[in-house]
């Protein structure tokens, strides 16, 4: 397996990376961690640490300049004022790209959502090209995020994998996440396949894991070679207690579940 030489991970203090962390050192020579906020403790593996807010543009021209491998965690995680989100995913993200380009390249992991397509409905299986409906701004900047990594790509050659993820956690905490979880070890997985990875190109992926209802079918991108080996029948019968799903019910029509049911966040 190849290993990232200089590998820089954003979003390091949220609930995401934590889940993932311990398992990153075996993926780069040297690893640096940042976000906001105090990442705690530096781990054995963790080569440095870097508090870094993404809305300065210098600060993350630095932060980016020697990393071959960037996994973009860093970002508002879900759906909250329209100038926040502009702010931190939208132009945060673009200064991420643009010190990326200035550095001279640079493979990227970022790290889109389930909510760029959230709004079609369950019934409807999904492939990497189906184009985004998003269900929230949130999903709006992820769809931007997506664009952003195309424009990278064909006019400027930066290779972006970027993950539709579907419900990322220790264990699914609703009906939903039986469909949408992806575990922590197949998150790392795909993260080991972008970095294998002779030529990646610029791939939309959904990221879920082996689970029994599949909403998203990721056979478009079959040349990664990822392969998720958790399911959540490990979890069958967890939600079993609870009343039967409305079918009519808006967080039950959509992919994207109570984030499409939901009123504009500023109203
Ligand atoms: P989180 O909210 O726990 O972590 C996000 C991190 O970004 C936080 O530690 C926060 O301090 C940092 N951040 C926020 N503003 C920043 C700024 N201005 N500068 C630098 N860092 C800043 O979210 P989580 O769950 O860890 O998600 C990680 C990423 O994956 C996010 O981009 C999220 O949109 C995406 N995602 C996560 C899913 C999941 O199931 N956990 C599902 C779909 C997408
Ligand atoms: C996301 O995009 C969010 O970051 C995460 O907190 C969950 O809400 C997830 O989607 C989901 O759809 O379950």
């Amino acid at each position: 397996m190849m290993k990232a030489k200089r590998m820089l991970v954003t979003g390091a203090a949220g609930g995401l990376v934590t889940l993932i962390r311990d398992g990153l050192p075996a993926l780069a020579n040297e690893l640096v961690l940042s976000d906001i906020l105090d990442m705690g403790e530096k781990r054995p593996g963790e080569t440095d640490h870097v508090l870094c807010d993404l809305e300065d543009a210098a600060a993350v021209a630095d932060l980016v300049k020697g990393c071959d491998v960037i996994l973009h965690f860093g970002g508002i995680s879900r759906e909250n004022t329209a100038d926040l989100i502009h702010r931190i995913n939208v132009v945060g993200l673009y200064n991420l790209y643009e010190g990326v380009r200035a550095a001279g390249g640079g493979r990227i992991l970022f790290a889109s959502s389930n909510h760029a397509i959230g709004f079609y409905p369950r019934e409807q299986q999904l492939t990497p090209s189906t184009p985004p409906r998003p269900d929230s701004n949130y999903g709006v900047s992820k769809v931007y995020g997506e664009a952003l990594a195309q424009l990278y790509w064909y006019k400027y050659g930066v290779e972006t994998m970027s993950v539709r993820i579907g419900s990322c956690f220790e264990k699914p905490m609703d009906r939903r996440m039986m469909a949408t979880w992806l575990s922590p070890g197949d998150m790392l997985r795909l993260i080991a396949r972008m970095i294998d990875a002779p030529r990646l190109g610029c791939p939309i992926v959904y990221g879920s894991s082996k689970n029994k209802q599949q909403w998203w079918d990721n056979t478009e991108v079959a040349y990664l070679g990822w392969e998720p080996e958790d399911s959540t029948e490990q979890f069958d019968g967890m939600f079993d207690h609870l009343p039967p799903d409305d079918p009519h019910d808006a967080a039950i029509v959509y992919h994207g579940g109570g984030f499409a049911k939901a009123g504009h966040f500023e109203d």
